[in-house]
């Protein structure tokens, strides 16, 4: 008899939760239908990625779904991260791939599990060699944010009344990655275009594209060119230019005798907030809100309505220096 009853109390506390008029968790990530979203990226310690995090972040928690963030700092990882994606029942990523030639093993193992894919800021590259031009993507445009850096560094050059023979262009280069190498051609191509003999145009290019990556490529180049009196300096990003800056100091130049624009304008915050100016002149903020919010908000509306994104979405940038930075992120809603 006691077993029976217990049966029916079991029968009972069973069609409670089937019917939902038990404890059943009511919160809206309990139901099944509940998306869920991964956000990959290469180098998860540096700033220009935290804040697409930040961003991506506030996006789920607007729009109401699950954000899984992940440090995909090799291939590896970044296939791993796909099948751990899948088992969590996520429906699609962005990433910014460690390596863009992952691009043809990323987009496979991704449609073993009908996962949809945006590409950020880094664009797949292909078997052939060639852009991955089929897969969504959203990136800056390298090539005249680039220029406009360019443009920048002749720009001050000139206020500062420096002279063109004692000066000399050092590009920290990241060439295998055609976002980055867009950026540093723009740069020269402006600084060229506006007398800039090419002479005197350096090249350094990294083997890691990292600060210590981009110091030890300048160092190595600072050593062949020691009669150089004064550097501009520009890069694939802030941390390319914050290497350099750093190579040039150990060398005794400063702030009177580098003119350094970096690219991104969240790593070179730090610097712009230091006591004393350094040669880390400027950097131009790009919008780490759109690469976070509006590639999390374009998978979302794919997954959830079937809207496909755009295939390709270029963003802009603007000048920032260490008088500006404040005002320019307020405006931008960054601070
Ligand atoms: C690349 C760079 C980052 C950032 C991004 C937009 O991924 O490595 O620092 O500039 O493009």
């Amino acid at each position: 008899m006691r077993r029976y009853g217990s049966v029916i109390a079991a029968a009972f506390v069973l069609l409670l939760a089937s019917c939902g008029c038990g404890k059943t968790d009511r919160r809206p990530d309990a139901t099944a239908e509940r998306i869920r979203i991964g956000f990959l990226v290469k180098q998860p310690d540096e700033p220009w990625f935290q804040n697409e995090w930040k961003f991506a972040q506030q996006c789920a928690d607007s729009f109401g779904f699950d954000l899984v963030k992940i440090g995909a700092t090799d291939g590896e990882k970044v296939l791993a991260a796909i099948d751990n994606l899948a088992a969590q029942g996520a429906q699609g990523f962005v990433i910014c791939a460690p390596d863009v030639r992952l691009g043809p093993s990323i987009m496979a193992r991704a449609s073993g599990y009908t996962m949809k894919v945006i590409s950020v800021d880094d664009r797949f590259i292909g078997a052939d060699g060639r852009t991955m031009t089929g897969v969504h993507h959203l990136g800056i445009s390298a090539h005249d944010i680039g220029t406009s850096v360019g443009r920048a560094l002749v720009a001050e050059m000139t206020r500062r009344n420096w002279k063109i023979t004692e000066t000399a262009l050092c590009a920290a280069t990241w060439e295998e990655l055609q976002t980055a190498r867009e950026r540093t051609d723009g740069a020269i191509e402006a600084l060229e275009a506006a007398g800039f003999p090419q002479s005197q145009v350096f090249k350094a290019p990294q083997r890691v594209a990292d600060i210590p990556g981009s110091f030890d490529a300048v160092n190595a180049l600072l050593t062949q060119h020691q009669a150089v009196r004064r550097w501009l300096v520009c890069g694939n990003n802030d941390n390319a230019v914050l290497g350099a800056v750093r190579a040039m100091e150990g060398r005794g130049y400063d702030a009177s005798t580098v003119i350094g624009i970096g690219i991104n304008g969240t790593d070179c915050i730090t610097e712009f907030q230091k006591d004393k100016p350094t040669g880390f002149y400027a950097s131009v903020l790009l919008a780490p809100r759109r690469h976070g919010f509006e590639t999390s908000a374009l998978m979302y509306r794919w997954i959830k309505n079937g809207t496909e994104p755009p295939l390709e979405t270029y963003t802009t940038g603007l000048l920032i220096t260490r008088d500006t930075f404040r005002e320019v992120l307020k405006e931008q809603g960054l601070l």
